[in-house]
């Protein structure tokens, strides 16, 4: 039996590096990868075939669908929270229509092949949006259905994506000729922030976390862009990988929801920094909130109810806080930097 295909876009990115890895290593899948930029030489080594291009550019697309069965899409380009508040529109352009161009393709797929192609999209604890810090630590963990009401275009852009994925999956071309035909199986998990040990972020607003501890590891002073007591999920990247792999597989039987909840545990700033500084003494970590960012912490949620997913597809975090960072991100980060 010829393995299977899975396209990853965004596949340079954090999640992307990662999640190669572990797809390459466990050997099911062959992997087809698009990115904005070239494959590094490592990553390319563990491609069927590695495309350099669009999330928009149709022809593309259509092009890479035509060469390859593709039996599962991973989803990952997007254009962060922070970024996408210095360019509303562009954020919209890459996350909302480069996820419709995706599932036009997906959806073609499946209708082709005669059987629903998997499309996994990573969606993000932006989704939800809190007034107010007080309502936030009332609100604790919150249920899916809650607080839908996000207040940056990222996270806009990722609850209509989610929308869009579940018209897909339940509802595409409902009138008519075509309504019969094979629709595709969007699954959908919301990530809280994610924090690997071989890649610093870029763009987001979570990303106080992992800056905090690479400067450390550094040896570099951090200046942190939100007040110590700001609170919210957190997740290591392997576990965020294994999440994406587990969900891939899930028994559609059992799944009782479209989007789920994914959490790890829950961290703040002054939390992070001394654990920092308890694994490199003499690290310096100060803070000075910038208002905007800040309040777009306080809006997300300081946890999440993930009941469902630990229900529906067993749905178990290796990594809390401290193993985390003592089994994890700690030793993996040291031996990054003393390579150099
Ligand atoms: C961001 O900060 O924008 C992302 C996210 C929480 O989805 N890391």
């Amino acid at each position: 039996m010829p393995k299977g295909v899975v396209l990853i876009t965004g596949s340079n990115g954090e999640i992307g590096h990662s999640l190669i890895d572990r797809i390459a290593a466990e050997g099911r899948y062959n992997v087809v990868s698009l990115d904005l930029t070239p494959a590094p030489d490592e990553l390319r080594a563990k491609c069927l075939a590695s495309y350099t291009g669009n999330i928009m550019d149709r022809f593309l697309m259509d092009q890479i669908a035509a060469h390859h069965e593709i039996e599962a899409v991973f989803h990952l380009a997007a254009l962060l929270s922070t970024r996408g508040e210095r360019d509303p529109e562009l954020a919209h352009q890459v996350n909302v229509e480069g996820t419709l161009n995706l599932l036009r393709v997906a959806q073609q797929q499946s209708a082709r092949l005669g059987r629903p192609v998997r499309f996994l999209f990573p969606s993000s604890i932006a989704v939800y949006g809190l007034p107010d810090v007080a309502t936030k630590r009332e609100a604790g963990r919150i249920g899916e259905d809650e607080w839908n009401v996000p207040v940056t275009m990222y996270g806009c852009n990722k609850l209509y994506c989610e929308h869009l994925g579940r018209y897909y999956t339940r509802y595409h071309r409902q009138l008519g000729a075509l309504s019969n035909v094979a629709r595709l199986d969007f699954r959908s998990m919301r990530f809280p922030g994610l924090i690997s040990a071989d890649t610093v972020p870029t763009g987001g607003t979570s990303d106080f976390g992992p800056e905090m501890l690479h400067a450390a590891a550094k040896g570099e002073p951090y200046a942190c862009f939100v007040g110590p007591e700001a609170a919210i999920p957190f997740m290591a990247m392997p576990d965020a990988v294994t999440a994406l792999v587990q969900f891939l597989d899930a028994d559609k039987e059992k799944l009782t929801r479209v989007v789920y909840n994914v959490g790890a545990f829950s961290i703040s700033a002054a939390k992070i920094a001394e654990r920092v500084s308890a694994a490199f003494p003499g690290s310096k970590v100060t803070y000075e909130p910038d208002a905007v960012r800040a309040k777009i912490v306080d809006s997300w949620p300081e946890d999440v109810d993930d009941s469902a997913a630990r229900n529906d597809w067993g749905w178990n975090p290796k990594f809390d806080a401290a193993r985390a960072f003592d089994e994890y991100l700690v030793p993996r980060i040291r031996a990054r930097y003393a390579k150099g």
